[in-house]
């Protein structure tokens, strides 16, 4: 980013709590920044945009790349902001994950979206960043959320990031599934199957269309088979055609029932809560990982303590102590 020195966080912070887009922006690049002085001004953001808001809907959408991710988003896309909602979609470009450099590859399936003035699409470049995707898409939804928008869409990638990961940032996740049974043709990790809120078996038109109410049926009773949750809710296994524009009122109204009933059993506020100590968790082990690689002793040390490990003389567990002991005792007062 440049301009470094015409960056002043208080007035970054009023632009955004105005909705002003070019604030956002700048707000979300500083995030992504690995510049120390972009990350010392990405915190002060984030302590003056903390307080977050219990009126948001965040959505996670997954699913294997090609399923239709995209093209859904811009039918959802254009339903929620024609309901009068504004929304915000986040989503990474992976392959941009060498460069650096984000290209805009997604908005291109996104087109009426991207030019609705209640839309707003961020397209991050998958290159890893201090935080890790993670960290920063948590940031990014806090910054869209002060900045107005009601509904925020996370897009995930399945590269360069852990697709359980947005499980942990947003309220509710629909996964998209191909139609034709079995979720081992598909890709999908059964973790992430039972985790999903609501099953969408997209692209259920044309030759497909048989084809797509089978993966209805499969999926239907796997989710049946799933462990009971404690609020009574089954996730919904839904038939769409994101291109055709069809079945996507009734993914909103899905989700919306089940908001509903995450906030009358106070589920939706504990998960905010424990997804934020989650955060931490994931924040302190990472930023504690990136300091224990870059110590300048550990570097020097790896090399013989790998040769010691690969030639038998040492164990995983002994190679791995020798390294930390190491680290602490080079951090000790
Ligand atoms: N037949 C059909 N094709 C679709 C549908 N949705 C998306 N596609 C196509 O599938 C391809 C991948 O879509 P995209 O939205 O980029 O998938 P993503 O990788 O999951 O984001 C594109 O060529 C889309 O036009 C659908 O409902 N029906
Ligand atoms: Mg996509």
């Amino acid at each position: 980013m440049k301009n470094n020195l015409s960056i002043s966080v208080p007035k970054l912070v009023k632009g955004i709590v105005n909705g002003e887009i070019p604030a956002l922006s700048k707000a979300i690049s500083l995030v992504e920044s690995k510049l120390p002085i972009h990350q010392k001004w990405a915190q002060e953001l984030e302590a003056a945009l903390s307080k977050e808001n219990p009126n948001t809907i965040r959505v996670g959408i997954s699913g294997v790349p090609g399923v239709g991710k995209s093209t859904l988003i811009e039918a959802l896309g254009m339903y929620l902001v024609e309901k009068g909602l504004r929304l915000a979609v986040l989503t990474i470009d992976p392959s941009s994950q060498q460069s650096g450099g984000s290209i805009l590859g997604d908005k291109t399936r996104m087109d009426q979206l991207a030019a609705h003035k209640s839309a707003y699409i961020r397209t991050t470049a998958a290159a890893s960043t201090l935080g890790g995707v993670a960290q920063n898409t948590r940031s990014s939804i806090l910054f869209c959320e002060a900045a107005g928008f009601d509904v925020i869409i996370v897009e995930t990638v399945g590269v360069g990031q852990n697709e359980l990961e947005v499980h942990e940032m947003v309220d509710a996740l629909l996964l998209l599934q191909l139609p034709g049974a079995g979720d081992e043709i598909q890709g999908i990790k059964r973790g992430l199957l039972e985790v999903a809120d609501a099953l969408l078996i997209n692209k259920a038109d044309g030759a497909q269309a048989p084809l797509a109410k089978k993966a209805q049926q499969y999926f239907k009773a796997s989710v049946h088979g799933f462990r009971p949750r404690e609020n009574g809710w089954e996730p919904p296994v839904l038939l769409a055609s994101a291109i055709e524009n069809r079945g996507v009122k009734e993914v909103w109204q899905s989700i919306g029932n089940f908001i509903s009933l995450q906030k009358k059993h106070g589920d939706f506020e504990l998960k905010r809560t424990s997804q934020k100590i989650l955060g931490l968790h994931r924040l302190v082990s990472q930023r504690l990982e990136a300091s224990f690689y870059a110590d300048k002793k550990v570097q020097n040390e790896i090399p013989d303590i790998k040769r010691q490990l690969t030639n038998g003389i040492l164990s995983i567990s002994k190679a791995a102590e020798i390294l930390i002991d190491g680290f602490r005792n080079g951090h000790k007062e």
